[in-house]
């Protein structure tokens, strides 16, 4: 294992985690998998963390699954792995659920597990020089990482099913039009402007930001009866927070608001 598989930076108010195996394009291996595990619930449990940056080293954000360690040797025999259950469903559960924003800024080539791992982060910007691709038909597997979920929904049933039916890759500039991303933005721009997002998220009212965000996850499957129930319910808690009452006497004061995030 290398101890620098993932690179972890301690900004004021946010983190920013890189996947660091540019040889492999970033990709995955189980190693990979538990320090950037490590990482993430250290960020959780740092009050003052209050956003994540994540992107990738060199020229590729991340290639998905190290398919090196898939390689069967002649005449062996194809076993279960289970990383779906052990690294890939628990990582993008994780991205989702963390109670502050997640900005993916992809810097490169996203494929397989990678693309559908960049798209699970709440914000996505990419470099013009990027690409998404939803590679695992060319392999013979299926899109995991919840990519059947969240990709459909991004970019609508006819665009997932040939994306995922072709494993067509998608420029950056493309993404953006069709809805899959939220920026695109020249290539030096990318982390200045991800950093820029963080750093307005390191002030910002954390915990109602999270409330936002497991309303919206919860809007996928809700009716419109239930959702209007959940908003009621989210919105009690985000009243009660201190944040709702400095965020309404800074206004009123007209001064700028000093949230404390997530203490
Ligand atoms: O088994 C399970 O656990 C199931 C779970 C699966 C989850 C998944 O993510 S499955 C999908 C796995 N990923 C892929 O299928 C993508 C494989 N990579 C590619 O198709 C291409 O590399 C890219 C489209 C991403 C980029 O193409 P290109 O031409 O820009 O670069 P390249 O020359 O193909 O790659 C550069 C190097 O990275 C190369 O190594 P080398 O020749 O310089 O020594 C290549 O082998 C290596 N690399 C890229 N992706 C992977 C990888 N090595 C291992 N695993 C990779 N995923």
């Amino acid at each position: 294992m290398s101890e620098s598989s993932i690179l972890v930076r301690r900004q004021i108010g946010f983190r920013v985690i890189t996947l660091n195996r540019p040889d492999r394009l970033n990709a995955f291996n189980d190693a990979m998998h538990e320090v950037l595990r490590d990482a993430i619930d250290e960020a959780e449990a740092d009050e003052d963390c209050r956003a994540l940056l994540l992107t990738g080293a060199g020229r590729a954000f991340c290639s998905g699954q190290d398919l090196a360690d898939r390689l069967l040797k002649p005449g062996e025999k194809p076993v279960p792995r289970e990383s779906l259950e052990k690294y890939y469903n628990p990582l993008v559960r994780r991205l989702r659920a963390l109670p502050f924003p997640v900005v993916g800024a992809v810097n490169g080539v996203a494929a397989g597990a990678g693309a559908n791992i960049a798209l699970a982060c709440d914000i996505v910007i990419a470099a013009r020089s990027a690409t998404f691709t939803q590679s695992f038909a060319r392999i013979g597997l299926i899109p995991d990482s919840g990519g059947t979920y969240i990709l459909p929904r991004l970019v609508g049933e006819a665009r997932a099913r040939a994306l995922m039916l072709t494993a067509q890759p998608v420029p950056a500039e493309r993404a953006a039009e069709m809805g899959m991303i939220w920026r695109c933005v020249d290539d030096e721009q990318l982390m200045p402007e991800a950093t820029a997002l963080c750093e307005q998220f390191a002030t910002a009212p954390t915990q109602g930001l999270a409330l936002i965000k497991r309303a919206l996850d919860a809007s996928a499957t809700n009716t419109f009866e239930e959702q209007l129930d959940l908003e009621r319910d989210l919105q009690r808690d985000a009243v009660l927070s201190p944040d709702y009452a400095e965020g309404v006497r800074a206004f009123m004061e007209k001064r700028k608001p000093n949230f404390r995030g997530r203490k």
